[in-house]
């Protein structure tokens, strides 16, 4: 039997990164190591990498597409060839284009896994549709583009130079591995003596290693920062010099934080009002400070609020683009984005999206599920007929889940692309069977802000007639667009991302990472991106672009005598969203829907711990078993997300509504920015189930 060793990054069970090293023989992968010669310094490895494995050989997996032939949701199937399969999606797509124009079809994406995203991209430019839906309301597009209104850049903390402090707001990257933003390099980090200051709601365990924990109420984090700011700006605590040379506004900011004492808005934030002092004067007092700002503060309506309040904070303190503080990371020698995605395709993009009529901020490249769902549903502004979907599922991941069946049960065709029949894919007309990491070769990172790519080379071949994503997007690419524009050989999509580097695919994974020149403070040279040239405190084009010049707080979700707890969610530290609950190893640690809760707070509505609960918003309710936590603030709940029961099998439905956070979820009322709907910060109650 012959044994070898693979060089390799962990992916799809977060956002990735780590370097490991996969023990393959004749019958597969037999083990995952950390690896001690990695990017990230110390090896490291958790628990989920070993689901990594499972995961593979799962004797549910797909393994070849089916069509349906009951009604859908009925779980009837017949196996398909993959001539057969992909010649049906050709056709229904054409025969949609045709009927109804390119823009009735829909290429949707979840979560980023690799290079697949950007293929789809490039396919839907080049079928001519400017619809590509992503969860980028609630998932990066709010820090990304309301950063480049402000600055011109995404800033991302530096964790690769010393900071004296880094405030990490609404992030947990232990858990996640945000982006890039390894939680590895945190800990070193901390362990070098920078001072963490925490914002959450639940006290974490990084929140316990912290100078500084702010217990935040959900979804009021652009309040708690505008008060920081007004701390900064009346003790005068910020960076003069930078300010005056480098910020355009500063004077109407200063005046228009007057407003957010810490005091005033202390009651309404649920942080002493010397606690907020505190936390401002320890950061702006701190020379570098990185703010670590998460995902939390994204899914509220009032996400772009938070975002330009935060960078305000970066900016008057001295911080963006320094080493150690919020950095532009510059991209290794790639293909760019747009050239690959072939975006020059639809010149008149912008326009042409769903979103456009519903006047969201501009540079925001992805539909919203918001306006997708009214699309298919109200045929607002136009209709939508067919979708293909990757990698996601939306049951169970996008806010108002009965809104999400309605419009995939409205759908005249579905086709999904999975590795496990999910609850969405048990509603599609064709299901195919997809490869995944370890199974082909793939490039993480890219296009993702935080100036580094990584090699992901195949391990094992993938199990019966699974398909890497990007092989089939090649294909169907073949069958709908120009093919001059596809490959014979799908890998050549990894060259074409490579390109530019004067490596192929082989000698990257030589190099295991390729990482973009380190250059701070590029601002001297040309000044900031914006029309001002420095960084946009008061936004210079707000009228023009119908956007708030500064930011503001709106109330989105308030406490009420019938809802009087604030219901919030975090990601579960050992799945993926709605991902691997039926990876044995994972569901060990993590085996049911578990709610965190105050002890006080159960106790006053008679829930013991590990007792079922019903939680219920004015939208619905959902069951989930209580968790005492003394960390979690008593006016809270902290859910899981993203649970439905694949040990009830797909005749069931797998129960999928039952604990599904997203059941309960509303989307009535997105965020005018990104049509971004509540996410934290919901009023609820709770009760026990009898
Ligand atoms: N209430 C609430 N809702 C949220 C969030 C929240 O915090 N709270 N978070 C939001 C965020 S940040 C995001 S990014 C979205 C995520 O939303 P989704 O991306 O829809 O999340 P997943 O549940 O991980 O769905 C991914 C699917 O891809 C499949 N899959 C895994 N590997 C592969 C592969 O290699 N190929 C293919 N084709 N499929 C594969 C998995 O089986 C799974 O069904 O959810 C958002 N929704
Ligand atoms: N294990 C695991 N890792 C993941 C994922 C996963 O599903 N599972 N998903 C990946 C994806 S797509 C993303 S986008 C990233 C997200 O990664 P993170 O940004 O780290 O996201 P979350 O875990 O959603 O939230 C971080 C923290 O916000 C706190 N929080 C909740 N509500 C609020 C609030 O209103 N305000 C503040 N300030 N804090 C709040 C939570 O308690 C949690 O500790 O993770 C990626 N990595
Ligand atoms: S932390 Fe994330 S990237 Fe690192 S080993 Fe665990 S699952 Fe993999
Ligand atoms: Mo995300």
């Amino acid at each position: 039997m012959t044994l070898r060793l693979l060089k390799t990054h962990c992916g799809r069970m977060d956002h990735g990164g780590c370097p490991i090293m996969l023990e393959i023989d004749d019958s597969g992968i037999r083990r995952v190591h950390p690896d001690p010669g990695g990017w990230t310094g110390k090896p490291y490895l958790c628990a989920k990498a070993f689901g990594a494995v499972e995961k593979l050989n799962h004797p549910a997996r797909l393994t070849y597409p089916i069509i349906r032939t009951g009604k859908r949701g009925e779980n009837r199937w017949r196996r398909a060839s993959w001539d057969e399969a992909l010649g049906l999606i050709a056709e229904n797509l054409d025969r949609v284009r045709e009927k109804h124009g390119a823009r009735a079809v829909a290429f949707c994406q979840g979560m980023p896994k690799g290079l697949e995203h950007f293929v789809l991209i490039r396919l839907a430019n080049l079928f001519g549709s400017p619809n590509v839906v992503a969860v980028q309301d609630v998932c990066h597009a709010p820090r990304e583009v309301t950063g480049l209104h402000t600055c011109g850049f995404y800033p991302v903390a530096d964790f690769r130079h010393h900071s004296e402090v880094i405030l990490l707001w609404g992030s947990n990257p232990v858990a996640t591995n945000e982006e890039g933003l390894m939680g590895t390099l945190l800990l070193d980090r901390l362990a070098a003596g920078t001072k963490l200051i925490v914002v959450d709601p639940m006290k974490t365990r990084l929140a316990k290693r912290a100078e500084l924990y702010l217990p935040v109420k959900p979804g009021r984090d652009a309040l708690l920062a505008l008060a920081m700011l007004n701390v900064i700006v009346s003790e005068r605590l910020y960076d003069e010099e930078f300010v005056s040379r480098w910020t355009h506004g500063f004077e109407e900011l200063a005046t228009h934080v007057e407003k957010f004492s810490p005091h005033s808005v202390a009651p309404l934030v649920g942080v002493d009002s010397d606690l907020i002092e505190n936390a401002a004067r320890l950061y702006a007092s701190a020379k570098p400070a990185a703010v670590a700002w998460g995902n939390a503060i994204e899914q509220t309506p009032n996400n772009f609020n938070a975002c330009r309040a935060l960078i305000c904070l970066m900016a008057i303190c001295g911080n963006l683009d320094v080493p150690g503080g919020n950095v532009e990371a510059l991209d290794p020698p790639v293909a760019r984005l747009g050239d690959f995605v072939k975006a020059k395709k639809i010149p008149d993009k912008p326009r042409q999206m769903v979103h456009a009529h519903f006047g969201t901020i501009p540079r925001l490249m992805t539909v919203p599920p918001a306006f997708f769902r009214k699309a298919v549903c109200e045929e607002i502004p136009y209709p939508i007929k067919a979708a293909y979907m990757q990698c996601t599922n939306p049951l169970l991941t996008w806010a108002d889940g009965p809104r999400t069946l309605e419009a995939i049960m409205k759908l005249d065709f579905l086709a999904v692309s999975d590795i496990y029949l999910t609850p969405t894919a048990l509603y599609a007309d064709v299901v195919l069977p997809a490869a995944t990491q370890f199974e082909f070769n793939d490039i993480g990172h890219y296009g993702l802000g935080h100036g580094f790519i990584l090699a992901r080379p195949r391990a094992v071949d993938p199990p019966g007639e699974c398909w890497p994503d990007i092989k089939i997007l090649n294909e169907l690419g073949r069958r709908l667009t120009p093919s001059e524009y596809w490959y014979d050989d799908h890998e050549a999509l990894l060259d074409e991302v490579l390109k530019p580097s004067g490596l192929d695919y082989n000698e990257f994974v030589q190099k295991g990472i390729l990482r973009g020149e380190e250059k701070f403070r590029k601002y001297l040279d040309k000044g900031f991106r914006t029309p001002t040239g420095k960084v946009e405190l008061l936004l210079s084009r707000a009228d023009e672009l119908g956007l708030p010049a500064l930011p503001v707080y709106d109330d989105v979700g308030t406490e009420t005598e019938a809802f009087p707890l604030l219901l919030t969610c975090r990601k579960d530290p050992f799945y993926l969203h709605s991902s691997y609950r039926w990876v044995e190893v994972l569901r060990k640690h993590s085996p049911e829907p578990f709610a965190f809760i105050n002890p006080e707070t159960a106790k006053k509505y008679g829930i013991s711990s590990g007792d079922p609960m019903y939680i219920e918003t004015a939208k619905g309710s959902v069951v989930q078993k209580a968790r005492y936590h003394s960390g979690v603030r008593e006016d809270v709940v902290v859910a899981a997300y993203g649970w439905w029961f694949p040990e009830d099998g797909p005749e069931k439905g797998y129960r999928w509504t039952e604990a599904n956070l997203n059941w309960i979820t509303d989307c009535s009322r997105p965020g005018k920015e990104f049509g971004t709907p509540l996410l934290r910060g919901i009023p609820c109650r709770i009760r026990p189930v009898d």
